[in-house]
């Protein structure tokens, strides 16, 4: 058993916890009573905090307690939730989990395109309720024929969702920090003006500060009255009570969402709204992706503690580490 000492910050997981116990020394904060007295006296010797989304912010704040802390392995490909840029600043790596979950969230962003254009829930939700016997035919819903998509963040899922997208025939365009020149699809250096341009705007970017709020007022009010919202990246990305209003108004036509901004918590005014399709955050949840982050998640901290580095460091943290 390795010395190295890893702190799991919230319930993760079996094969996150039963694969870093098998190896190291592993404590779980979330069955400590006294966290804080359990950080006083052993915060020195933790050298990895290993944590997802949900289990609080790996914060500067929250990383200075742990003055030998040299790996923060996060579980998901979005790390939001830890202050990277302090992490790389301070001589500690942090990991995130890439690739794996890739093509899982591509498929779901298309079946959530695909159910709130076509209203899918709502349609089964008429069957189950009678409605089919007692009013008839279910009404007709938008289509996906002829129409264009802007994609927000054409990243590793961004470009799976497009290749999807384009086996369905729909029209492409994409905005993001940078123009990709190998990419056929137009680019918009300004997210309003693609938004006026496409009937379908799907948000598959970082969340953090700097995208904070990026899908604004002015964004979906140029994707209009006929325009769909899909977002499978993170509920910060979106202008929530403006989304909301704009929904109820019907100056956006609707939206598909995976994620929002205080999850578990969704807008109550969104439940009754038939022009929504509203998910728990699911994009990356079957157990074949899972088990694949999960994986991921124990083999850089394993790799990190056995001298080998970590497997996938996130941008603001390269490896190996400048101080
Ligand atoms: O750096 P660029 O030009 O390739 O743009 C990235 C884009 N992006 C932004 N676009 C507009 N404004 C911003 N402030 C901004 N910041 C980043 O998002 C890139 O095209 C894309 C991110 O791609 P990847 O780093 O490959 O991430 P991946 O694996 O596609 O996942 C995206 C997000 C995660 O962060 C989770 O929040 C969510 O999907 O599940």
């Amino acid at each position: 058993m390795s010395e190295f000492e890893v702190l799991i910050t919230g319930p993760i997981m079996p094969l996150i916890r039963e694969g870093l116990e098998a190896r190291l020394k592993v404590h779980r904060l979330y069955e400590i009573a006294d966290k804080a007295a359990f950080i006083a006296s052993h915060g020195k010797a933790i050298r990895g905090l290993v944590g997802g989304s949900g289990h609080g912010k790996i914060d500067a704040a929250f990383m200075q307690q742990f003055p030998n802390l040299q790996i923060v392995g996060n579980f998901g490909v979005g790390y939001d939730g830890v202050d990277a840029k302090w992490a790389g600043e301070n001589g500690i790596v942090v990991t995130n989990t890439p690739d794996v979950l890739t093509d899982e969230v591509a498929d779901l962003a298309m079946g959530l395109l695909i159910s709130t254009v076509r209203r899918l829930p709502q349609a089964d939700r008429y069957v189950r309720e009678g409605k089919w016997v007692s009013a008839g035919n279910f009404p007709l819903t938008g289509s996906l024929r002829e129409k264009k998509m802007g994609i927000l963040g054409l990243g590793r899922i961004g470009a799976a969702i497009a290749k999807r997208a384009a086996a369905f025939g729909l029209a492409l365009a994409y905005h993001s920090r940078s123009p990709k020149p190998e990419v056929p699809y137009p680019y918009y250096a300004s997210l309003v003006d693609m938004a006026r341009d496409v009937d379908i705007l799907m948000v598959i970017a970082p969340g953090g500060e700097s995208t904070r709020g990026i899908v604004s007022r002015a964004v979906m009010e140029a994707l209009g009255p006929a325009g769909v919202l899909i977002n499978v990246a993170r509920g910060t990305l979106v202008d929530e009570p403006v989304m909301v209003e704009l929904l109820k108004s019907g100056k956006l036509g609707a939206a598909g969402l995976d994620v929002f901004e205080k999850e578990p918590a969704v807008p109550s005014e969104l439940f009754p709204l038939e022009n929504v399709v509203l998910l728990p955050h699911v994009g990356s949840a079957s157990h074949y992706t899972r088990n694949k982050m999960g994986q991921l998640v124990v083999d850089n901290v394993v790799s990190f503690s056995e001298g080998r580095g970590p497997l996938t460091p996130v941008p603001e943290t390269p490896w190996p580490l400048h101080k």
